[in-house]
């Protein structure tokens, strides 16, 4: 009898949680890094990239992981984040008389993004940016701040049933911070075709990062009341977060992230992958892309702005996994898809730009640094990369 004494009183108890079931795209990850490890050690994926001269050394047994946030360990959680608040305790790069706004070394990289945003999103670039700009961050926790890990990830479905007490969200020491206490506040309109309905958060977050202000002025802000400042300008308030138990449920249920990644349309088009993958309205079957349901999610402030997003802690977890769903269906055909790109150079091709190619550099700016052709972006395992996802 006793025996089960010790169990009662166990930790495990203390969450309530259960993630809802990921099998479906977990299966498809698997499938892919099978794929991929076939490609890597029978050569013919070296030998298909360097056609454009990009070195495929990397093999699989010496990748390293990212993993799924919940996977990690209480310890490992505890570690990413204190590499995470390292990165906000050191001194920006940038020159102030560039941006005012950017206190800490973080903050360069929020200021690239601002920099940026209208040259990444809904175009060519968008993935092989965002693949560069997460690892670039991912090295820069690991040389600036002695961080052991690599990159977690956010796979949506887990916290598609309960988003509120999920471990990124609990407002534990180990999560990536809680929701906001509650503020006043109107629903979030994106389009009047496009709205969050209004929930129990807005104010400022609980949990690890409730003391880290957000630096750099609201450039593009969608959550009611908050006000635009001064591109660039230093505007200190908290991280805000209204976190969307609608959107969580309507839109992140794991049979969303099956579909983006076997539906028949996005296997034969790489832009209709992209598309259904990326952009607010046509062409996205009238449902939330996963990569914006990974921002609005939280909802609020900074993280509702399309330019600020990085200053969100959740923005890290949310493009690794955009990252690892483009892995993954590169991953189905790796030979065959290895160079597909669709879109300009332009966000939303505005105003109209040329067709993005191969060739075309994608920069990470003067103080986060490193540039080079998308080419070089193509794969994890190619170029500078060598890491997988499990
Ligand atoms: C390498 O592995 C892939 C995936 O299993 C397979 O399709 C391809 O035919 C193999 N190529 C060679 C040269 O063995
Ligand atoms: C992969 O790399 C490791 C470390 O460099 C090496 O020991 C191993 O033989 C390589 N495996 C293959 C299949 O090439
Ligand atoms: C992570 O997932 C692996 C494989 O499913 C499992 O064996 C391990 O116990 C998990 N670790 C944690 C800390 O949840
Ligand atoms: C904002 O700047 C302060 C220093 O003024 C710093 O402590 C804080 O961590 C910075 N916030 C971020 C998100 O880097
Ligand atoms: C923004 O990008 C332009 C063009 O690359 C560069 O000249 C400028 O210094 C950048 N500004 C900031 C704040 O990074
Ligand atoms: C909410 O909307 C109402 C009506 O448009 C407006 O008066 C109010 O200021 C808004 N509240 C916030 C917090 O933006
Ligand atoms: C996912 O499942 C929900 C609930 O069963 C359903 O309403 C929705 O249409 C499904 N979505 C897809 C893309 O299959
Ligand atoms: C990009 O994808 C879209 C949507 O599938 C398609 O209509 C278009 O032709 C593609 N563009 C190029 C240059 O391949
Ligand atoms: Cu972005």
């Amino acid at each position: 009898m006793y025996k089960i004494i010790p169990f009662l009183f166990s930790p495990l108890l203390a969450s309530a949680w259960t993630p809802a079931s990921t099998e479906g795209s977990d299966y498809l990850a698997a499938e892919s890094l099978e794929i991929l490890t076939n490609v890597v050690n029978n050569g013919s994926l070296a030998e298909h990239l360097v056609t454009l001269g990009v070195s495929q050394t990397c093999n699989i047994s010496k990748a390293v992981v990212r993993r799924e946030y919940s996977n990690l360990s209480d310890d490992e959680k505890l570690e990413y984040t204190a590499a995470v608040q390292c990165l906000m305790s050191l001194p920006a790069k940038v020159s102030p008389h560039l941006v005012p706004g950017a206190k800490s070394r973080y903050d360069d990289f929020v200021a690239t993004h601002i920099n940026q945003t209208d040259f990444i999103h809904q175009n060519g670039p968008f993935l092989f940016w965002h693949r560069l700009f997460m690892w670039t961050f991912e090295q820069t926790l690991r040389d600036e701040c002695g961080y052991t890990g690599y990159l977690p990830y956010w796979n949506y479905g887990k916290s598609a049933e309960d988003i509120l007490n999920s471990p990124y969200f609990d407002g534990s020491e180990t999560s990536q911070g809680g929701n906001g206490v509650y503020q006043e506040h109107n629903d979030t309109v994106i389009t009047p075709l496009v709205t969050i309905p209004s929930e129990t958060g807005g104010g400022c977050i609980t949990g690890p990062y409730a003391n880290n202000m957000a630096n750099i002025s609201a450039t593009e802000p969608f959550f009611s009341g908050v006000k635009t400042g001064e591109l660039f300008a230093y505007e200190p308030r908290c991280i805000r977060r209204d976190i969307s138990t609608n959107l969580a449920q309507s839109w992140a249920t794991d049979n969303y992230t099956v579909d983006q990644l076997t539906n028949p349309d996005f296997q034969t088009d790489f832009g209709a992958f992209q598309n259904q993958l990326d952009n607010v309205g046509s062409n996205t079957n009238g449902r939330w892309p996963l990569h914006l349901y990974g921002h609005y999610a939280m909802n609020g402030d900074p993280g509702g702005d399309f330019y600020n997003s990085p200053n969100e802690p959740m923005f890290w977890l949310n493009h690794a996994n955009i990252d690892r769903l483009w892995w993954i269906w590169q991953n189905q055909k790796p030979i065959d898809r290895a160079f597909m790109i669709n879109g300009t150079m332009t966000t939303g091709n505005e105003p109209p730009s040329a067709d993005a190619t191969m060739e075309d550099i994608i920069d990470m700016g003067d103080y986060v640094g490193g540039s080079s052709a998308i080419k070089h972006h193509v794969s994890t395992v190619a170029g500078q990369y060598c890491y997988i996802y499990l």
